[in-house]
């Protein structure tokens, strides 16, 4: 199996580009639902110790239903098939330029969550311009054991988010530990308590924002993932539903960007423009860099084949 991998602001991703299982034809939201029930085995291999690392994301291509997207992709995490992921796909597009296939200029891409545009500004500058995306819950109380009442807003950016702003500690990276506990007993609180999307969703990853005090940066996020590690990005989709709760708010205009960094202090671009459908269309800028080229080995006598699984 050979894959390409990058970190985008610190996150890493795995572009597989070959030695999966076949999906079959379909939508790619029907594909990944098949990737999540069929084939989990495979995707925790790629994305475990020894072989994966804490954090990792894997970005599958697959052929595209729409004909003109540069490639169809799945993304998931250990615990997750995602719906759509921003930090792997500047991670991608970066990876597609490095195969020389794709050069300077904007391309489309198919992911199960809706087609994304991305300009490839250079060899490691990638803008993203999201799926619609929505705040659909404001001011959502969860009674959670280990803290209390918590109250934040729940909105969609290819994934399903429960944001708190602000955040009731210091994003800082002395107090990842504390903000990872918290977050996964939110999370498993929003799901005890039926709390979710539109349609019940459940909340697959937790915000916690705060203004910066850095005059240039707007706000600094800690986001968990599924995996329950925390985005060492500032996370595209999790900022893309966050844009979606500034705009509903009247706090940020359409047009103007905004900086915000994630809890190492990595940070994007961000602006949105008015969506069709009473949603945001945001825009995201990162860099992303590659880490390594390499051959992934499955060997039938390695007692760790399959990853460590704890
Ligand atoms: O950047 O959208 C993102 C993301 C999701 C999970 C990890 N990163």
């Amino acid at each position: 199996m050979h894959v390409i991998d990058s970190h985008t602001g610190g996150e890493p991703t795995r572009v597989i580009l070959d030695g999966a299982p076949d999906l079959g034809s379909g939508s790619l939201a029907e594909r990944a639902k098949r990737l999540a029930a069929e084939h989990q085995a495979f995707y925790r291999s790629v994305m475990l110790e020894p072989r994966g690392q804490p954090a990792m994301v894997g970005a599958l291509l697959v052929e595209p239903v729409d004909p003109t997207c540069v490639t169809g992709v799945i993304y998931f995490d250990v615990d997750a098939v995602l719906g759509m992921c921003g930090h792997g796909t500047i991670g991608l597009t970066v990876t597609l330029a490095h195969l020389g296939r794709i050069a300077v200029g904007q391309h489309r891409i198919e992911t199960p969550a809706g087609v994304v545009t991305v300009e490839l500004h250079d060899a490691n500058t990638v803008t993203v311009t999201n799926i619609e995306s929505r705040r659909v819950h404001q001011n959502v109380s969860l009674d959670v054991a280990a803290c209390g009442k918590v109250t934040g807003d729940i909105a969609y950016g290819g994934n399903w988010f429960f944001i708190i702003d602000p955040s009731p500690i210091p994003v800082e990276p002395a107090n990842i530990r504390k903000l990872t506990d918290m977050s996964i007993a939110i999370r498993e609180a929003s799901i005890a308590q039926g709390v979710g999307g539109e349609n019940g969703e459940p909340i697959d990853h937790v915000v916690f924002q705060e203004a910066s005090p850095d005059p240039a940066v707007h706000s600094r996020n800690f986001v968990l993932c599924p995996d329950e590690n925390y985005d060492r990005s500032p996370c595209g989709t999790g900022s893309s539903a966050r844009l979606a709760c500034l705009a509903a708010d009247g706090r940020l205009a359409p047009g103007q960007e905004i900086i915000q960094q994630s809890v190492i202090g990595s940070s994007y671009r961000l602006s949105y423009q008015p969506g069709p459908n009473g949603g945001v269309i945001p825009s995201i800028t990162g860099q992303a860099f590659i880490t390594a080229e390499a051959t992934l080995l499955f060997n039938e006598n390695d007692p760790f084949r399959v990853g460590i699984e704890t």
